[in-house]
């Protein structure tokens, strides 16, 4: 008997709540399982009573919530015999699927934005053995030549088109609430494709046991099976956050040339459209849009504060949560999770950019170090 007490990933951890059997081989680099973090400082400056956490999904292997999907995605793609697989990215899908195809063998093509993805993501992307093929256009051209070209060549997509993807972002939810022993009142998510919102009210409505028309949208009713665990008697309302530049949820119609340096969320015609109206209407909760100075703002407080540090279109989150909280949009005495969907040192330009923090250069002595140190006490 093995003694050993490794953390296998999520498929593992939530084999009866996902479309797998026992015989499914599972492609795996132990994603899920991430931090609840509650914030401390930046609440302490609100004059508002309330318990606001970070679901720090950064932490995932490849430094974003898409590994969660990914994990069945490519599990469940290798399970049908699959030699490759493709993407559109606007960074961290492509990071993401290129891990774990390296991990199951099998080959990733990944469509990214030329010149607007972050660096960190197209390091992955490269190192991981991808075919990066970078196209004069954007996430939304690309999300359509995938489509296309899906038709005409053996590969299988792993956008959140494939129900696998939401499949395995619903578990978030899961952890959410294993971790706060509840539902939040308020979940509040950046919002590109919608994929995200959509997976997180799967989750937490399959753990209410409560009605969603998602179910039959998205196929998911019977693999949930909660026996044995605390179920939960309320859901969130669900807030998602855009970037002004790219907003179609707030416009009320697609957006054809998004722009925003929060290039994650540079998504002009979500694929998760109809979901996330059903999320938004089955939640009771909002829409609403970030400026990039306030996400960039949020992004630095966020580090700063608190010692946090997730990428600027994670910020939309918090971003739109305080802004929600100061207004009372958002009452007092509420519970609040925001998700913070990827890591900081994806993008280090636009992190370098933005800092103000002193780079302060001296000789290698002892007298200049310490004058260095004890002028900025
Ligand atoms: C950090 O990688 O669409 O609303 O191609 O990377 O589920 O699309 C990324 C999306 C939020 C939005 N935060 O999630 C891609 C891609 C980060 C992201 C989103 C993305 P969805």
């Amino acid at each position: 008997m093995s003694s050993k007490k490794i953390y296998t990933g999520l498929i593992e951890q939530y084999r009866n709540q996902l479309p797998v059997s026992k015989d499914t081989q599972i492609i795996s680099l132990g994603e899920g399982n991430t931090p609840l973090i509650q914030l401390h400082n930046i609440p302490s400056t609100l004059n508002k009573q309330v318990e606001i956490y970070v679901k720090y999904e950064g932490l995932n292997p490849t430094g974003s919530f898409k590994d969660r999907g990914m994990t069945m995605a490519v599990t469940k793609a290798v399970e049908d015999g699959a030699k490759a697989i493709i993407c559109a990215s606007t960074g961290n899908t492509s990071a993401s699927a290129a891990a774990y195809a390296a991990r199951a063998g099998i080959t990733a093509f990944v469509l990214i934005p030329d010149g607007k993805i972050a660096q960190g993501k197209l390091a992955q992307a490269m190192m991981e053995g991808a075919i990066v093929l970078q196209i004069k256009g954007n996430f939304d051209d690309g999300m359509r030549l995938v489509k296309e070209v899906a038709d005409e060549a053996p590969v299988t997509i792993v956008n959140s088109i494939n129900p696998f993807r939401l499949q395995g972002q619903k578990t978030a939810a899961f952890e959410i609430i294993e971790q706060l022993g509840r539902a939040p009142d308020f979940h509040c998510l950046p919002v590109g494709n919608a994929g995200n919102i959509t997976a997180h009210w799967l989750g937490y409505s399959e753990y209410a046991c409560a009605d969603s028309s998602l179910f039959a949208e998205v196929c998911t009713n019977g693999f949930a099976d909660f026996s044995g665990k605390p179920i939960i008697d309320t859901r969130p309302k669900m807030l998602g956050y855009q970037a002004s530049g790219a907003a179609p949820f707030i416009r009320g119609d697609m957006v054809d040339k998004p722009e925003t340096v929060a290039t994650a969320i540079r998504i002009g015609h979500p694929q998760s459209w109809d979901y996330a109206w059903i999320v938004n209407s089955e939640s009771e909760g909002w829409f609403d849009e970030c400026s990039d100075e306030e996400i960039l703002a949020t992004q630095k407080m966020l580090a700063e504060k608190e010692g946090i540090f997730c990428e600027p279109a994670s910020a939309a989150s918090l971003a739109g949560a305080l802004r929600d909280i100061k207004s009372e949009k958002i009452p007092e005495n509420s519970c609040i999770v925001c998700t913070l969907t990827g890591h900081g040192l994806k993008d280090p330009d636009t992190a370098i950019k933005q800092s103000t923090a002193p780079v302060v250069k001296v000789e290698a002595s002892l007298v200049q170090v310490k004058s260095a140190i004890l002028d900025n006490m």
